[in-house]
């Protein structure tokens, strides 16, 4: 870049990192021993002291296509070098309506309308909003619980928080949302350590929601929400027959269910969303990510067919001209509407997800390698997903596997790690050296650290 532009040199380090506060992050380690990351090309980033470095994760779970795509790139230039900005409230732009029809073209016939945002975050508290809402506009304006699951993930609202099951997400804040209650997790090492692909054992766990209807009475119970795959609580793979089950309970007490698609949406597993690889159809789907391929913020509930309607049909009968009363200053952005069109014909063009589905046998392979090596004790995936879950030191939970991240990156891999599980989701356009090379790096990382 130019560094004209910004009077600066954005590759070279800031002299004061101390003002921003970063996110999820041991801000002052950090800024003692920065790791800042100044470029990024295919399925490289170049650290600031100029070291290559192979993305391991996508950055988070959101670079599909790889970096700075050339089409991407000119799609948004051009885009902004038109027009900024235009309202997104009783005015609109083209580009979001001709990108709520492309996504659309991803998912199976029974799926009619996207509503747009700003970040995974968002689309869970606008699913779950339009959840609740759904509910009250068809008048049966006792549903209002929302059902969620321990170790789900869903952003960082409140509404997100009061459904996702990470404690210290949730403990800070106090009560949350009203109404709240949670499915148990999917985790079952006993039965299902190094399972390759979807566990065999666990269905069960779908039935834990028969026994908060009985509890609560199903008739006021909204929606449930569940990752598909569980990503950033560790990789948790959902056993067979478990999200079928979810869905057969929610239609059995006119339940919605929503699937937070936010990681596992645009190729992940190998299909455009995971409703497609599992053949379940939630009600709706939440997504982000992958939507721009990282490279402008934006996020977006699916709605099935009859739920937009609902809205529709309840402005007419109330005489309400508008029918949804939500939205964001950004909803359907012009630029990320450009970046997600873009994004989608890369897609397209490369049959990306194609290639996931292809390479997910030797990704699957290529990890469960990694069985005996030290610490390990579970290995899980699915299509270019994989969990390495460590064990713990003995009164240092995190520690081994953040020892992990830091040689990682020092070797020239960006992972993840969230408590001792180490995850993997490489860009799409990965392929087969880099996959050794990625758990080549990890099998000596681990042989390295205690
Ligand atoms: N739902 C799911 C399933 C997610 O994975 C969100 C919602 C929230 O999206 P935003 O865009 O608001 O962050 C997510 C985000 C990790 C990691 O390390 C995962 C996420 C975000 C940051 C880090 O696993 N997932
Ligand atoms: N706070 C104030 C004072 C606002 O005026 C607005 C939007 O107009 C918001 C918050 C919400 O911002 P956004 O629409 O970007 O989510």
């Amino acid at each position: 870049m130019d560094g004209s532009v910004l009077g600066i040199n954005p590759d070279a380090a800031p002299n004061n990192l101390d003002p921003y506060w970063m996110p999820f992050t041991w801000n002052r380690q950090f800024k003692k021993d920065p790791m800042l990351l100044v470029r990024a090309e295919g399925i490289h980033y170049t650290s600031v002291e100029g070291r290559q470095i192979l993305d391991g994760t996508a950055g988070l779970w959101c670079v599909n296509a790889g970096h700075r795509r050339e089409r991407i790139v000119r799609a948004v230039q051009q885009t902004v070098e038109h027009l900024d900005y235009a309202p997104s409230f009783q005015v609109g732009h083209p580009l979001p309506f001709e990108l709520a029809q492309r996504v659309l073209q991803l998912l199976p016939g029974g799926y009619d309308h996207v509503f747009f945002c700003n970040s995974g975050s968002e689309a869970v508290d606008s699913a779950l909003k339009i959840a609740l809402a759904y509910h009250r506009v068809r008048g049966d304006a006792a549903r209002t619980r929302l059902i969620g699951r321990a170790r789900g993930y869903h952003g960082t609202g409140f509404g997100g928080i009061s459904v996702g099951g990470i404690v210290k997400n949730r403990m800070f804040w106090g009560p949350l949302l009203n109404g709240v209650d949670h499915l148990p997790d999917t985790h079952d090492l006993a039965h299902n350590a190094f399972t390759r692909g979807m566990p065999e054992h666990g269905a069960h766990f779908a039935d834990e929601l028969e026994k908060i209807c009985a509890l609560h009475d199903p008739s006021t119970i909204a929606a449930v929400i569940v990752e598909p795959v569980a990503g950033s609580t560790g990789v948790l793979i959902p056993p067979k027959g478990y999200l079928q089950r979810l869905r057969e309970i929610c239609d059995r007490h006119g339940i919605l269910l929503i699937f937070d698609e936010v990681i596992t949406g645009f190729g992940r597993l190998g299909t455009g969303f995971a409703t497609e690889y599992f053949g379940v159809e939630p009600d709706l789907i939440t997504c982000a990510k992958g939507l721009t391929n990282g490279t402008i913020p934006m996020g977006g509930v699916i709605a099935r067919r009859g739920i937009y309607d609902a809205f529709m049909d309840w402005a007419d009968a109330t005489g309400n001209t508008i029918e949804l009363f939500h939205g964001y200053t950004y909803t359907g952005h012009p630029v990320a509407a450009a970046a997600g069109l873009a994004t989608l014909e890369v897609y397209k063009e490369e049959g990306l997800f194609q290639r996931c589905a292809e390479l997910a046998p030797y990704w699957e392979e290529q990890l469960h390698g990694l069985k005996g090596t030290r610490h390990v004790i579970d290995l899980r995936n699915l299509g270019l997903i994989a969990g390495i879950e460590l064990e713990p030191r003995p009164g240092a939970p995190g520690k081994r596997a953040y020892e992990a991240f830091r040689r990682a990156f020092d070797a020239g891999l960006l992972i993840r790690v969230t408590g001792d599980i180490v995850a993997l989701s490489p860009p799409l356009i990965v392929d087969k050296p880099d996959i050794d090379r990625m758990f080549e790096t990890v099998r000596d990382v681990l042989q390295q650290i205690d």
